[in-house]
Parts: structure tokens; sequence; C-alpha cells
């Protein structure tokens, strides 16, 4: 059976590719998704790719992940910020959690800088765009050993 990584996206996401190109870029997030199962697959993972604009549901992922995930890679969007409810369940997952953001979240206004969701995330990627999550995946590969 192959490792299971969630690959959790936070409020607006699903925009992704309609609004502020100069930002985010051109890729919606159901490319990125194609792009995710494609790497997943070459690295051998099960990919369980969800995205929510609720709070609370993105928390029910999290709880779910230490359930049945290896990994968590995790675009907390605005919730980086402010949630410190989505910051103690990601506390209670055990496996490696990777943060992401599409954008260089440290070049961008201030209020963009002090991500809570950072303070327990094995790693923090930033500024590569949506290949961050292909990289996030190879790094899952390395952080969880080999197949
Ligand atoms: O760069 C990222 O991935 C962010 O997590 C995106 C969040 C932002 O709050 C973080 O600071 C950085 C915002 C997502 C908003 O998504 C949009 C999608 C299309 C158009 C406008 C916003």
């Amino acid at each position: 059976m192959p490792d299971v990584l969630f690959i959790l996206n936070g409020p607006n996401l699903n925009l992704l590719g309609e609004r502020e190109p100069e930002i985010y870029g051109h890729t919606t997030l159901a490319e990125i998704e194609a792009a995710c199962r494609k790497r997943g697959e070459q690295e051998g993972f099960a990919i369980e790719f969800r995205q929510t604009n609720f709070e609370g549901e993105l928390i029910e992922s999290v709880q779910e992940a230490r359930r049945h995930a290896a990994g968590i890679i995790i675009n907390p969007a605005g919730y980086s910020f402010t949630s410190i409810a989505l910051l103690d369940s990601l506390k209670m997952f055990n496996g490696p959690k990777i943060e992401l953001h599409i954008s260089n979240i440290h070049t961008r206004e201030e209020i963009y800088h002090r991500s809570l969701v950072s303070r327990t995330a094995t790693a923090v990627i930033a500024g590569l765009g949506p290949l961050g999550y292909e990289v996030a995946i190879g790094a899952m590969r390395g952080l969880l050993g080999k197949r």
C-alpha cells in the first residue's frame, strides 16, 4: 500500500488563475492537483488533494490525516496568520508537515509575515509558485524514507 499524502488548501485558493496573476500566476488549482497526482505517482504516494474555504473543514481534514496520512502538505492561505485552532490541530499530527505558500510571503505586506502554522511545520516552502507543490512531494519522499 502506498503512503498517503494529504495536500490541503485553504480559503480562496479555488480562485487561483482567475485573479491577481501578478502574485499567484495563471495556473489553476485543478492544474496544480493534476501535477501533484503525477508527481505523487512517480514518488509512490497516494494523493488526497482538498480545498476548502472553511476553517473547521480544514481542521477536520488535519484530524482525518492523523488516521490516514503519512504526511501533510498544507497551504493554509489566510488561516496561516489567524488560526490558533488550525495550529493546534497540526500540532497533534505526528508525521512530517510542510507549510507551502505559492508567493513569497516575506516580500509582501507585513500582515503576511508571521505565520502561526510555521511554529509546527517541519519545513516551509514559499515563493516557488505552483512548482512548490511538486518540490514538497519530492521532499516528503526524503522525509519519509525510500519506498
Ligand atoms: O502564496 C500563497 O500561497 C498564500 O498562502 C495565498 C493566500 C495568502 O493569504 C497567503 O499570504 C499566501 C491567499 C490566497 C488567495 O488566493 C487567491 C487566488 C486567486 C486570486 C486572488 C487570491
